[in-house]
């Protein structure tokens, strides 16, 4: 098995945006990357799945409401466009010493395809830890709203579904409880902010905490 590693060996630094459905995630990465690069940092934004050409084109075919599949063939899609976001963007934006956003990585593959669908866990970690080569986040910001109200949002914006999305309640509710499990699971990286209040709150809880940990970081160095 892999051994996980963080990005501690570049010397950039890696920060990943977790949540349900509706969380504020994209909404939040990227102000947090507008705020860190107008502060003089060099940041780099990006996602899952879709971070990459190939991240775009799975994108649409996990997501495609038309299209039935297994959960681990879903599963595999999810894996195939985190390795090559792990190749082609996180590694490079790393070694070039970049702090980089990422809305949405590893964790989201526990939470919704294994407390979410219901897979083994274990199997799960060792696929991550192969399909990222070991690269773990250096700090997880874990956006934590009730699926009612994430839904609420995302419905709002769009009446167009997707495969995922359209997945009932009970479903939701688990990937929500998931996710706050691996956070009570892994206090050192996963920090959980309450996504129910404003963006703006989310933000400023959120800079804070980078802000510190990066200070941490600094002085530890
Ligand atoms: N998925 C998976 O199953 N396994 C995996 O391994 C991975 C992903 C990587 C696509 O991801 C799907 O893939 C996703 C999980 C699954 N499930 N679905 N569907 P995605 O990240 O592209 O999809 P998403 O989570 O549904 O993204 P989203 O709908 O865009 O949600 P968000 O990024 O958390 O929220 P947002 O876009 O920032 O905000 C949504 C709306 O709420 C928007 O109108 C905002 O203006 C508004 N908003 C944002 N923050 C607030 C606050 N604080 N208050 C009020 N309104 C707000």
């Amino acid at each position: 098995m892999l051994a996980e590693a963080d990005s501690s060996s570049g010397r950039g630094a890696f920060i990943t945006v977790e949540g349900g459905d509706g969380a504020g995630k994209t909404t939040l990465a990227k102000s947090l990357a507008d705020c860190l690069g107008q502060a003089g940092r060099a940041v780099r934004l990006t996602f899952e799945p879709g971070g990459t050409r190939l991240g775009r084109q799975l994108r649409t075919l996990v997501l495609d409401p038309q299209l039935d599949m297994g959960d681990w063939d879903e599963t595999w899609l999810f894996l195939a466009a985190r390795a090559s976001h792990v190749n082609e963007v996180l590694k490079p934006a790393l070694a070039a010493g970049e702090l980089v956003f990422s809305d949405r990585y590893s964790d989201s593959t526990l939470a919704y395809q294994g407390y979410g669908r219901g897979l083994d866990l274990e199997r799960l970690r060792r696929l991550n830890a192969e399909a990222t080569q070991g690269l773990r986040p250096d700090l997880t910001l874990l956006l934590d709203v009730s699926a009612e109200i994430g839904l609420a949002r995302t419905r709002a914006r769009s009446s167009e579904g997707d495969r995922i999305g359209d997945a009932d309640l009970a479903f939701h509710r688990r990937v929500n409880a998931g996710f706050r499990t691996l956070a009570a699971e892994q206090r050192e990286r996963i920090v959980s902010i309450d996504a129910s209040r404003s963006a703006s709150s989310v933000l400023t809880d959120a800079l804070t905490i980078v802000n510190d940990w990066l200070d941490a970081r600094c002085g530890d160095s």
